[in-house]
């Protein structure tokens, strides 16, 4: 028993030594294991009489304790440190891209029109959204389009079904239903733009029976026309990021507006390359005008308080132009290969900040 303290700080030593949980674990046997040097001391309380018995147990007792004390301790050290080296030694980089690199791509279409709404959206307009299925007040009726109007006749709308109600449901021929759909639900101001699907019944080189169309709709006190040509010319230079893009005003006719206007871009043709920019060409890009006072009225809205404009583009149209896709009804080939080549990087998000796409 006088080796007690020396035994103990031997074991408190080497325990306080151990660099490994291997190390440690060798320390514990060293000292509390079955052939351990305080366990043989345990061993000889059998041979002692009752008084050294006591003592001598009550300070084995002592000792064991605080040795398995500083095993717990370093143990839990230890574990923590083993720990930390894996957790370092295992870093993940999750901001890396993807391994095989991302073959997705936008469509061309879905690219447009985010970069479109993106401009829009600095200037202050919302984004509107109303039904593919439509019927021929939405459509029509409410747009001052009258019944004997060729747009109406069988050959242009697709038709469904006749209603209970005598009216037809249709599939909008262009976005304008949403605009209506909008000063039906609220009071001006209102600055919106509508993009969607839209379709007709006309199929050749230059038409798709589903085409896009993004249509805008201002309506206040005060717009005027002057407003109207601002906002496209800011459009078109933000939209071709050229800045000296001129703007033309064609007298033409819509329904729905007076006066209208068709809207053309300047461009200039470089041996065979079409250029966006001052030149002595013209492009149409689309049409614009005053909304019509009836137009405003079918829609509970004063036309002797509120005035505003309205325009529309096709989205097709203005992808070719801007990325030089030749053909229309590649569009909606879904190949692969030209989805390859026209289409956009996912990560490529349209934003006026980041210079719309790259
Ligand atoms: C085009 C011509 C246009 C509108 C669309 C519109 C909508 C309402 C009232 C008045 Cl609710 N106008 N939209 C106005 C003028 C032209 O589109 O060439 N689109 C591709």
């Amino acid at each position: 028993m006088q080796d007690l303290d020396k035994l103990q700080s031997e074991a408190l030593a080497a325990v306080a030594a151990a660099s490994t949980l291997d190390q440690l674990d060798a320390a514990r046997v060293a000292a509390l294991g079955k052939k351990g040097s305080i366990t043989g001391l345990m061993k000889s309380l059998g041979g002692m009489g009752p008084d050294e018995r006591r003592a001598a147990g009550a300070a084995l007792n002592a000792a064991r304790d605080r040795i398995e004390g500083a095993l717990a301790a370093a143990k839990a050290g230890l574990e923590t440190k083993a720990l930390d080296e894996r957790l370092s030694r295992e870093r993940l980089d999750v901001t890396l891209p993807s391994r095989p690199e991302a073959m997705g791509r936008i469509h061309p279409i879905s690219q447009v029109m985010d970069e479109m709404a993106a401009i829009f959206a600095q200037m202050g307009f919302d984004v509107a959204e109303g039904p593919d299925i439509e019927d021929d007040f939405h459509n029509f009726n409410a747009l001052n389009i009258p019944p004997e109007h060729p747009a109406r006749q069988m050959h242009d709308t697709f038709y469904f079904g006749e209603k209970a109600d005598g009216g037809r449901h249709l599939l909008r021929t262009h976005t304008s239903p949403v605009q209506i759909r909008t000063m039906l639900a609220n009071k001006p101001p209102i600055r919106i733009i509508a993009p969607g699907r839209t379709y007709r019944c006309d199929s050749d080189m230059t038409h798709t029976p589903m085409f896009h169309q993004i249509e805008g709709l201002v309506i206040d006190e005060v717009t005027h026309m002057g407003h109207l040509k601002g906002c496209l010319l800011e459009f078109v230079r933000a939209f071709f990021e050229v800045d000296d893009v001129p703007v033309r005003f064609r007298p033409s006719f819509f329904p729905f507006t007076e006066p209208s206007a068709e809207v053309d871009i300047g461009c200039s043709r470089e041996g065979g390359e079409l250029k966006i920019g001052p030149g002595a060409g013209w492009l149409e890009i689309g049409g614009s005008g005053m909304v019509h006072p009836n137009v405003l009225r079918n829609c509970g809205i004063d036309p002797d308080r509120y005035q505003g404009f309205a325009f529309g583009m096709g989205v097709e149209r203005m992808a070719m132009l801007k990325y030089g896709i030749p053909d229309l009804r590649t569009f909606f080939d879904s190949d692969l290969r030209w989805l390859k080549h026209y289409g956009f990087v996912p990560l490529d998000v349209p934003t006026l900040a980041g210079g719309l796409t790259r």
